[in-house]
This record gives C-alpha cells, sequence and structure tokens, in this order.
C-alpha cells in the first residue's frame, strides 16, 4: 500500500509515528512543509523536515519537540559572546551537524529533496519504507507583518521564525505571506506520490503554515484534488484550542475560526472545491460533525489525542477502515 502524509514539524511527526505503526508494510511517503525555512549565520535550516527526520529516527527531543536528543549548546554560547546576532534562534551543537551537512550539499547545487534523502537514509536505514519529500525543492518563506508603532506605515514585516521563536507568537499576526510560493515547483516526486497513493493522510498540522504551504505549491492542491485515493484530515483543534503551539494566534489571520469544523469548512469537500474525502475530529467536537456531513464533508469522529504511537495508530485505522467500508 502507498501512503502519502502531509506533514509539519511536531505534529506531523507524532501524526506519521501512528501511520507507520498501524501500516507497517506499507510505503509511507512524507510530504514536509518548507515554508518555516531560514537561513541564518549562514546556514540553511529545515526545522519541519529536521523534525520529522529525528523524530521518526530515535534521535529527537521529544520533550522539547524539535531539535537533537542529548544536545548541548557549546557553538550558540560563543556567538553570543561574539554579540553575532541573532542568538534568539537555538542552534545546538549537534543540529548544526546537520545544518553543515545541508547548507554544503546545497551550496555545491543538490536540490534539497536529494539532500533530505540522503540525510535520511542515516537516521532511517531500519525502515526503507519512510521516504521524506520537502514539499518544493526551491526556497519558500514565510513571513509575518505586525504591528509596530515605530515602522514606517505602523507595520513590519518579520520572518515566522522570528514571530515564533523571538515573539512567541505575541503580537497580531495581521497578515502573512509566503515568499517564493508563487514559482515554486513541487519536488520531483511529490504529485508522483499523490497520483499513484492508496491512501493520503492530511495530518493534524498546523493548518496555517504546515499544511498550507503545502497546498499552495502550485499543482499540489490539484494533484490533491486528482488523486484516485481517498483524502482523509485529521483536525489539530481539539475543543476550540490546538493540542499544542500557538495556532490559534494565525487561524484568525486567514479568516479561519480556531474550532475543527472551520478547519474542515477550510480544507473543504473534493465533491466541492476543496481536497478532503473525510474530516476526523475528536469525540469533544462531535457535536459539529451532523452538520459537516450534511453539508457535504463527511465528518467522523474519535480520539485524536496523540498520546503515544499507538494510540495514533489506533485513531487512524479505524478511521481509514470506516472510509474504506463507506466507498
Ligand atoms: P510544527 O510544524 O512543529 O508547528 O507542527 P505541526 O504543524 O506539524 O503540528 C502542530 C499542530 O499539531 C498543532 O496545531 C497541534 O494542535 C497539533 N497537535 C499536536 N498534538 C496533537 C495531538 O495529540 N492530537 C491532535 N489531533 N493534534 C495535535
Ligand atoms: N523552536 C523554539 O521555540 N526555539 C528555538 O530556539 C528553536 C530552534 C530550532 C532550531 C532548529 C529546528 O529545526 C527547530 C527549532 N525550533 C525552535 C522549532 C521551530 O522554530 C518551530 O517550532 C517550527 O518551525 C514551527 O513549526
Ligand atoms: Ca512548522
Amino acid at each position: 500500500m502507498q501512503i502519502v502524509v502531509l506533514a509539519g514539524g511536531v505534529g506531523g511527526s507524532r501524526f506519521t509515528a501512528g501511520v507507520r505503526r498501524a501500516y507497517p508494510d506499507a510505503t509511507v511517503t512524507i510530504v514536509g512543509n518548507t515554508a518555516d525555512d531560514i537561513t541564518i549565520h549562514g546556514m540553511r535550516v529545515c526545522p519541519d523536515l529536521d523534525t520529522l527526520m529525528y523524530t521518526l529516527g530515535g534521535g529527537g527531543d521529544a520533550e522539547r519537540g524539535w531539535g537533537r536528543l542529548d544536545e548541548s549548546w557549546r557553538a550558540i554560547e560563543e556567538l553570543r559572546a561574539y554579540g553575532a546576532e541573532p542568538t534568539w534562534f537555538g542552534l545546538g551543537d549537534r543540529d548544526l551537524g546537520t545544518h553543515l551537512v545541508r547548507t554544503g550539499m546545497l551550496a555545491a547545487g543538490v536540490p534539497l529533496s536529494e539532500v533530505t534523502a540522503r540525510l535520511c537514509a542515516r537516521w532511517w536505514a531500519h525502515d526503507p519504507g519512510l521516504r521524506l519529500l520537502p514539499m518544493t525543492d526551491d526556497p519558500v518563506e514565510t513571513y509575518v507583518e505586525i504591528a509596530d508603532a515605530e515602522a514606517p506605515g505602523g507595520r513590519r514585516s518579520v520572518h515566522f521564525q522570528e514571530y515564533w521563536v523571538r515573539l512567541h507568537a505575541v503580537p497580531e499576526a495581521l497578515a502573512l505571506t509566503q515568499v517564493g510560493i508563487e514559482a515554486a515547483r513541487p519536488a520531483p516526486g511529490v504529485e508522483e506520490a499523490l497520483l499513484g497513493a492508496d491512501l493520503v493522510l492530511v495530518g493534524p498540522s498546523n493548518p496555517v503554515v504546515s499544511i498550507g504551504p503545502i497546498l499552495a505549491v502550485p499543482g499540489l492542491r490539484d494533484a490533491v484534488r486528482a488523486t484516485p485515493a481517498p483524502v482523509l484530515g485529521f483536525s489539530g483543534i481539539l475543543h476550540g484550542a490546538p493540542v499544542l503551539g500557538m495556532a490559534h494566534r494565525l487561524l484568525p489571520t486567514i479568516g479561519v475560526a480556531v474550532d475543527a469544523a472551520a478547519v474542515g469548512r477550510h480544507y473543504g469537500a473534493r465533491t466541492g472545491s476543496g481536497v478532503l474525502d473525510a474530516w476526523v475530529v475528536d469525540t469533544g467536537d462531535a457535536g459539529s460533525a451532523a452538520a459537516l456531513t450534511a453539508d457535504g464533508l463527511p465528518t467522523l469522529v474519535h480520539d485524536l489525542v496523540m498520546s503515544t504511537p499507538d494510540a495514533t495508530a489506533a485513531f487512524v485505522r479505524s478511521a481509514v477502515d470506516e472510509v474504506l467500508e463507506s466507498r
């Protein structure tokens, strides 16, 4: 069975770990978000790809959610001692190895998809059925416009990482721009994976800055709409709030309420102009399921807390079975 998962970082990793557990014999192709990427101290950092790679390879810090296990921070201390800004972005010593290899390969002209495959070869040697493709090889970076009384026009634009990490998403996000998205082409293999899939899963990742950019790469939304496979989406919003992270700070910016049903309507049904055949919400949001289903988006209800890979595997399997039985 060929499974494609659309994924951001922390939520996407936990979800994919459950998918792997549910379908150990399948080929699982992850299409990872790269709109969080940043060049910092000359290094290209791909947070969502690295979170997926480390987590699924057993090398990630599960508590922090990002970065390497058993990390140390000597290099960034040196940067601070030089007054070499920015130092608000935590570059761990072990993590730096990944960024150095990636940046060197990119500088030598190796496309990001190929770089990513070579990095994952170290971490995923135990699981040849797992594949990570960046959504695109072309650089895309998210910028957030925030109010700033001292800036010309009363607003200024900051990189998504500065908004998320340094500003903790406290300022209101007035607008979001994915610089480079219009010119981005799907990375090699992404459209083929979607069109050749038996099952497409949209993880509970951030709809605005993780899944949004993937679907915004020209051609990818069309490929999801065209796949012969059932497309299931899973809500990351439970009882009106994200389970973790700050998605509630960004959904209003794109005019979507912080609510599982609103996110489902935002993705929409494939029978209309959307991308989903089914939307899966948590038991606590069961109240909205009947109305969504009546409006043409078949909505299933499951316990969506990803407490362990087994718990995640259980809800993925039962939701998929429910959809396959109804086809
Ligand atoms: P990021 O790129 O590291 O921000 O991570 P993602 O975009 O992949 O995922 C973040 C989203 O995952 C958040 O909006 C969370 O609400 C969601 N999430 C995290 N843990 C859980 C969970 O246990 N269950 C569900 N359904 N969603 C979760
Ligand atoms: N998140 C933080 O909250 N603080 C950091 O200093 C930080 C550094 C960092 C370095 C490498 C990496 O791959 C991820 C890192 N993250 C950090 C996570 C990341 O900024 C975001 O959570 C995601 O981009 C949102 O998906
Ligand atoms: Ca992300």
